[in-house]
């Protein structure tokens, strides 16, 4: 069975993520297999991408594949990180890419949708950013896709809580842009997808790398970009961090002890 669904037709190419039985987790596999359609979509010249799961999905992503975080003082979100490469490809992608989202999404999904440049969702969704939750230290690249989302207050509840908020919620917040009924939202997202595909492509690509340099454009440090490794390194080396691994392995709720 294919992790994903691949479609291009009238410059739109259409990404199903089709794992259900894993939950679309992102796993390497699973990356891999998206990342290689966004390069067929490129070569194929496609004017817009959507993203989506299957219609009827409870679960359109629980986010990063949690058997392949490393343990053993690794860095479970460097460079080389499927979760990682997802998203540069996504943001490197030269057309806009937009989120339709039915059920739930966790975790690295739930960056990867706040990665893409629109967001789509029915009134049912709901969004969790659950790094807390697994005592995961987050990487800053990272961080920075929820800030540059989504209102600083509201990306720290949803970090700090690792609770779920409804689509609803975050529309208002401006960081969805449309909350549709699940019957029109196939057609809705379509629409506006011809209506990219109609413009300019080389404005569009232009302007979404111009956006996209932009908004990473924070001078950093060295000695802070040091600073910031050491910090989540403290993190990855901890009781706490295997413990929620472990945790989530054996099904049972982490006990963490900030150690
Ligand atoms: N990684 C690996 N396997 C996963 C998974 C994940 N993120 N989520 C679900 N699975 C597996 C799960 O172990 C089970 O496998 C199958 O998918 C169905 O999951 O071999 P098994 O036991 O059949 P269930 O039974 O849990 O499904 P359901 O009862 O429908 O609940 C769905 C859901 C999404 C609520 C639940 O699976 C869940 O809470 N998943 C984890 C969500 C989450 O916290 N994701 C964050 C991952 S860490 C992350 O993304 C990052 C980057 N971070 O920093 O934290």
């Amino acid at each position: 069975m294919s992790l994903i669904l691949a479609e291009i037709s009238d410059g739109i190419g259409t990404i199903t993520l089709n794992h259900d039985i894993k939950r679309n987790a992102l796993s390497e596999q699973l990356v891999h297999a998206i990342a290689a359609t966004l390069a067929d979509f490129r070569e194929a010249g496609a004017r817009v991408a959507i993203l989506r799961a299957q219609p009827g999905a409870k679960v359109w992503s629980a986010g990063h594949d949690v058997a392949e975080l490393p343990l053993g003082g690794l860095d479970p979100l460097g460079w080389q990180d499927p979760l990682r490469m997802l998203i540069r490809e996504v943001e490197a992608f030269p057309a806009p890419v937009i989120a339709l989202i039915e059920g739930s999404v966790w975790g690295g999904a739930c960056e990867l949708v706040f990665a893409c440049d629109m967001i789509v969702a029915t009134p049912e969704a709901t969004f969790a950013a659950t790094p807390a939750k697994l005592g995961v230290p987050y990487n800053a690249t990272g961080l920075l896709t929820f800030l540059n989302a989504a209102p600083p207050h509201i990306a720290k509840e949803l970090l700090f809580t690792s609770r779920p908020m409804t689509a609803a919620r975050l529309e208002r917040q401006g960081i969805i842009n449309h909350v549709v009924p699940l019957a029109e939202i196939s057609e809705f997202t379509h629409d506006m997808a011809q209506t990219i595909a109609h413009n300019s492509p080389l404005a569009i690509g232009v302007m979404k790398e111009q956006l996209r340099i932009l908004a990473a454009a924070h001078a950093l440090s060295p000695a802070d970009f040091e600073r910031i490794q050491g910090l989540r390194r403290v993190v990855y080396n901890s009781r706490d961090y295997a413990e929620g691994i472990n945790a989530f392995k054996e099904k049972r709720k982490p006990v963490y002890l900030g150690e």
